[in-house]
């Protein structure tokens, strides 16, 4: 079990106040890790920090943007100096815009991308020129079934993760030679905030994932934190550049007519 622990580790988890960041952050400081998280609402990180201390859990809240190169590259200095160093990143702060392109405004793509793809390569320039001093470290960027699939509205943001997907890669190139294992995760579809105008008893949306889902049902954030913890300890050691999909077998799978047992 040891190959699993996170003792004595630091994470930061992008956007860690609510949803599958709060999950996988919850997931890595059980096995372990001392926790910070970030997000660019004050209220959000005071309500998300009182919810990991009813869990038990000490999170430290950091105040910062993922798109401004100038915020995030004080706030991981002030991190590194004040809380020591950062050895594992979770890229997790995202957004979606769901609109069909024809109707998309060229800014409201733009955001998409600049909070989806610029973000996780800032955050992860700063924090990778400390872990390339320290010859160590784990990144994972969260993807999405976007990185592989097409749908509906969601133009911007399949371009974005479709992005991340590549800038994993390309990460896990320039880094591996440092120790660094640069990795991502692809969830399926989630119960979250994120998906409930989507996920709606009776709506075909819910409907046609249940049913395009091998395994019958939308994914529970907790399941994403076996994932997470593997990729974030050295039981991942010479694991580059993959992109782990925990999808229930979406990507497995054309799926099946709604008729079809
Ligand atoms: C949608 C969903 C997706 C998911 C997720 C899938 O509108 O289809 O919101 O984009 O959030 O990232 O992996």
């Amino acid at each position: 079990m040891n190959l699993f622990s996170l003792k004595n580790k630091t994470a930061l988890v992008t956007g860690g106040t609510h949803g599958l960041g709060m999950a996988m952050a919850k997931g890595l400081a059980n096995a372990g890790a001392k926790l910070i998280i970030n997000d660019q609402s004050r209220e959000k990180l005071d309500n998300a920090i009182k919810e990991y201390a009813s869990a038990g859990i000490n999170a430290k809240g950091y105040l910062f943007d993922v798109t401004d190169d100038a915020g995030v590259k004080s706030a991981i200095a002030k991190i590194e100096n004040d809380e020591g160093p950062i050895d594992i990143l979770i890229n997790n702060a995202g957004i979606i815009k769901r609109c069909p392109m024809l109707e998309m405004e060229a800014s409201d793509f733009r955001q998409v991308i600049e909070v989806d793809l610029i973000g996780p390569f800032i955050v992860s320039k700063y924090v990778g020129q400390h872990m390339v001093k320290r010859k160590a470290g784990k990144i994972i960027n969260m993807c999405s079934m976007m990185s592989e699939l097409g749908r509906n509205t969601v133009s911007a943001y399949a371009a974005a993760k479709g992005g991340l997907k590549m800038l994993t890669r390309n990460m896990a190139t320039e880094w591996a030679r440092f120790n660094i294992q640069v990795n991502g995760i692809g969830p399926g579809y989630f119960a979250t905030e994120q998906t409930a105008p989507i996920r709606v008893d009776g709506h075909p949306f819910n409907e046609f994932i249940v049913n395009r889902t091998p395994a019958g049902r939308w994914g529970n954030p907790d399941d994403l934190v076996g994932t997470a913890i593997f990729l974030s300890s050295s039981a991942s050691d010479f694991v580059n550049g993959q992109i782990i999909y925990v999808d229930g077998g979406i990507l497995a799978t054309l799926g099946k007519p709604s008729n079809e047992l």
